[in-house]
C-alpha cells in the first residue's frame, strides 16, 4: 500500500526539522516545509494522481529533486535522506520540536549546551534552574518551557475509559453535524472497551472530506492541531487527550472500521487468515487481486474471509478468530440484560443521596432491584455502619419496600474483610440481610499467600454472597494487590458465592482476564455499579464492557436474573442456620 499524502508530508516535515536543527540553508529548509504543505493539502492521493497524465514535478513548487523523493516515499514509505538524517542524530530530538513554543534553534542550543535530548530531560533541567543559565533564556521562558514540556510528557498517559467517553460523546455530537457524514464511529481501544485508552480514533465516512475535517478542527476543545491532512488529522484537546480523525469513503467504511478498531494483534491475525485464502485485507477493503470483494460494512469484511462478525470487545487475538470460523463466538451479555444492581451506597455512609433517591435513580436507569450495600464500621473514613445503624437501615428498607412499587430494595452490606479474614459485623446481624458483599479496603501489602488466605477465609463465612472488587486496583493510582486469583476463583466455585465486576470508573475490577477466568471456572459474576450518587448507574455500561471483553454471556451474570430467581440464588449464599 503506498504512502498517503499526509505520510509524505510528515516525511518532508521531519526532514525540514532535522535540516533546521543542523543549521542548513534556510531556503532548503523552506522548500521541504512548503512541499509538505502542498502535499498535505492536495485534494487527490498523489499515488493515484501521478498514475494519470501528470508527473509529480507538475505539482506547484515541486522540482525534480522533490518529485523524485515523493516517488521514493510512495514506493517505500520513507526516503534515504530521512534515514540518513535520523541515523546522524540522537533519537528524541525531533520529539523536543513537538513541544509548543520550542523551535529548532532552541532545541539545537538546549542539546549542544545542556545535552538535553528528550522532553523529560527538558523538564528536569527547567526544574533545576539550568535553562535560565543559557544566554537569551530568562526565568520567564524557563517557566513557560517547563509548563509546555510537562504537558507534553503527560501526553503519554492513558485515560480512564469513562473519562474518555465523556470527551468522545461531546466530540461526536459536535462532529455529527458536519454536512455529508454518513457514518461516525470512535474506533481503537475505546471501541474495544479497554479499561484505559491512549487516544481516541474517530472514523468518519463521507464524500465531503474537507467539510468533516474543517468541522473537526473547529471544535472548541481543540487546543493544538498536531497534523492536518485530507484524510487524516490529529489534535490535542485542552484536556491533553489526543484525537486522531480518519475520513474515508462510505464504501470503505467497514474495512476502515475493522482496521482502526484493532487490536493490532487481531488485525495481524486477520491479514494472515486472508492471505491463506488468496485475499488481501487492508483499511480500504478485502481484495482478490485488484477486485474489491468487501468493505462497506464490518460484517461484509468478516464474511469475505469466512468469519462471523466479531464483537469489538473480543478483538484481542485471544481465540476469537478461531471461534468465529465455526459457531464458537459467545452471545455476549448486553447492558439491557441487567435487571438489577447488587452494590450501591447511600448518605448513611459515603454516598451522596438517600435510600429513596437512589431507588428512584436505579428505577430510572431501568433496574428492577437494587441492593443497598453501605460500608461497615471498620471503614471509619466512610462513617461505616455499626450493628445498631445497620439494624435501623434494615427497617428503613423494609418500610421503603412496603410503601413503593416499581423497584425493590435488597438489604445488604459492603462488609470489611478484616486482616485475618473475619467480617466486621456480628454473624446474627449479617444473617438478617438478603446479601453480604465482602470487600478488602486495608492491608493491601500482605504477602500473596496471606492475602489469598484472608479472602478465602472471608468467603468461607456462612453469610457471604459477593466478593467486591476482587483485586483492589484503582486505575492510574494503585495496582492490584498480590493475590492468587485462580485460588480465589476455585474457592468461589466450591463455596457457591459470586465475584464482582465492579463497574466504578476508577476500578473496573475484575478486569477482562479475571472475568474470563471466572467464567471458564463456572463462577457466576455480579456486574455492580458501586454507585455513590444518583448518576452512578451510568457506569454499568463500562462494567458490561469488561464483562464482554471477558467473554461473559447473560447466563454468567447473576444480576440478569429476575428478582424471584435472584433471591433464590442469594439465599443459597446465606447459610443462616450455620
Ligand atoms: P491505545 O490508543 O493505545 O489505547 O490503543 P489502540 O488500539 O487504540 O491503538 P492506536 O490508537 O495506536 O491505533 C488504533 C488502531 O489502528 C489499532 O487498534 C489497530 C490499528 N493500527 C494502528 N497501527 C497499526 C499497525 O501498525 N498495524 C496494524 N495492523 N494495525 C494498526
Ligand atoms: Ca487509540
Ligand atoms: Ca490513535
Amino acid at each position: 500500500m503506498s504512502a498517503t499524502n499526509a505520510e509524505i508530508a510528515a516525511v518532508f516535515d521531519e526532514i525540514a526539522d532535522w535540516l533546521e536543527l543542523d543549521g542548513a540553508n534556510p531556503f532548503r529548509v523552506r522548500a521541504y516545509r512548503s512541499a509538505a504543505r502542498t502535499v498535505s493539502a492536495w485534494p487527490e492521493p498523489l499515488a493515484e494522481w501521478q498514475r494519470g497524465e501528470h508527473t509529480l514535478a507538475d505539482l506547484p513548487g515541486i522540482g525534480e529533486d522533490l518529485a523524485a523523493k515523493i516517488g521514493e516515499i510512495l514506493a517505500s514509505g520513507s526516503c534515504a535522506l530521512l534515514r540518513q538524517l535520523r541515523h546522524n542524530h540522537p533519537r528524541g530530538l525531533t520529539e523536543l520540536l513537538r513541544i509548543p513554543g520550542i523551535g529548532p534553534k532552541r532545541v539545537a542550543r538546549l542539546h549542544h549546551e545542556l545535552g538535553i535530548r528528550t522532553p523529560q530531560q527538558l523538564v528536569q533541567a527547567a526544574r533545576t534552574g539550568r535553562i535560565r543559565t543559557l544566554s537569551g533564556f530568562g526565568a520567564r521562558s524557563e517557566a513557560s518551557l517547563l509548563e509546555a514540556a510537562s504537558a507534553h510528557v503527560g501526553r503519554d498517559r492513558r485515560w480512564k475509559l469513562a473519562v474518555a467517553a465523556q470527551h468522545a460523546d461531546a466530540l461526536c455530537a459536535w462532529l455529527q453535524a458536519a454536512p455529508g457524514i454518513t457514518e461516525l464511529a470512535v474506533a481503537g481501544s475505546y471501541r474495544r472497551m479497554r479499561e484505559t485508552v491512549g487516544d481516541l480514533d474517530v472514523l468518519v465516512a463521507t464524500r465531503e472530506a474537507a467539510a468533516a475535517t474543517e468541522r473537526f478542527l473547529a471544535y472548541t476543545e481543540v487546543q493544538r492541531v498536531l497534523a492536518h491532512g485530507r484524510t487524516r488529522s490529529s489534535v490535542l484537546l485542552r484536556s491533553g487527550l489526543q484525537v486522531d480523525l480518519r475520513v474515508v469513503e462510505p464504501q470503505a467504511f467497514g474495512a476502515a472500521l475493522v482496521y482502526f478498531t484493532g487490536s493490532k494483534a487481531h488485525n495481524v491475525a486477520l491479514r494472515r487468515l486472508a492471505q491463506r485464502q488468496g485475499l488481501k485485507i487492508n483499511e480500504y477493503g478485502v481484495f482478490r487481486g485488484t477486485r474489491r470483494v468487501a468493505g462497506e460494512t464490518e460484517a461484509s469484511v468478516y464474511a469475505a474471509i469466512g468469519l462471523a462478525a466479531i464483537p469489538p470487545e473480543l478483538r484481542e487475538n485471544r481465540g476469537e478468530i478461531e471461534a468465529a470460523s465455526g459457531d464458537g463466538l459467545p452471545q455476549l451479555i448486553e447492558l439491557a440484560d441487567l435487571r438489577g444492581d447488587l452494590h450501591a451506597h447511600t448518605d448513611a455512609t459515603d454516598g451522596h443521596a438517600g435510600l429513596a433517591q437512589m431507588a428512584a435513580a436505579a428505577q430510572a436507569a431501568g433496574l428492577a432491584y437494587l441492593a443497598i450495600t453501605d460500608h461497615s464500621h471498620g471503614l471509619a473514613v466512610t462513617r461505616g455502619l455499626d450493628a445498631a445503624r445497620l439494624a435501623r437501615q434494615i427497617e428503613a428498607i423494609d418500610r421503603f419496600n412496603a410503601g413503593h412499587s416499581g423497584i425493590v430494595l435488597l438489604k445488604g452490606i459492603e462488609v470489611e474483610i478484616l486482616e485475618d479474614g473475619r467480617l466486621d459485623l456480628p454473624d446474627a446481624l449479617l444473617a438478617r440481610l438478603d446479601l453480604v458483599v465482602g470487600a478488602v479496603h486495608s492491608h493491601f501489602q500482605l504477602s500473596r499467600t496471606r492475602q489469598t488466605e484472608r479472602i478465602l477465609r472471608a468467603m468461607a463465612h456462612p453469610c457471604f454472597s459477593v466478593l467486591a472488587h476482587p483485586t483492589g486496583r484503582l486505575l492510574g493510582k494503585r495496582g492490584a494487590y498480590e493475590v492468587d486469583l485462580e485460588r480465589v476463583v476455585r474457592a468461589a466455585r466450591e463455596r457457591g458465592c459470586f465475584l464482582e465486576v465492579n463497574a466504578h470508573p476508577d476500578r473496573l475490577d475484575l478486569d477482562d482476564v479475571g472475568c474470563r477466568m471466572a467464567r471458564d471456572a463456572g463462577v457466576p459474576l455480579a456486574i455492580s455499579s458501586d454507585s455513590h450518587d444518583v448518576n452512578g448507574f451510568a457506569a454499568l455500561r463500562f462494567g458490561v464492557g469488561q464483562a464482554r471483553r471477558g467473554w461473559l454471556r447473560r447466563s454468567d451474570v447473576v444480576n440478569t436474573l429476575p428478582l424471584a430467581e435472584l433471591r433464590r440464588r442469594l439465599a443459597g449464599t446465606m447459610r443462616r442456620d450455620a
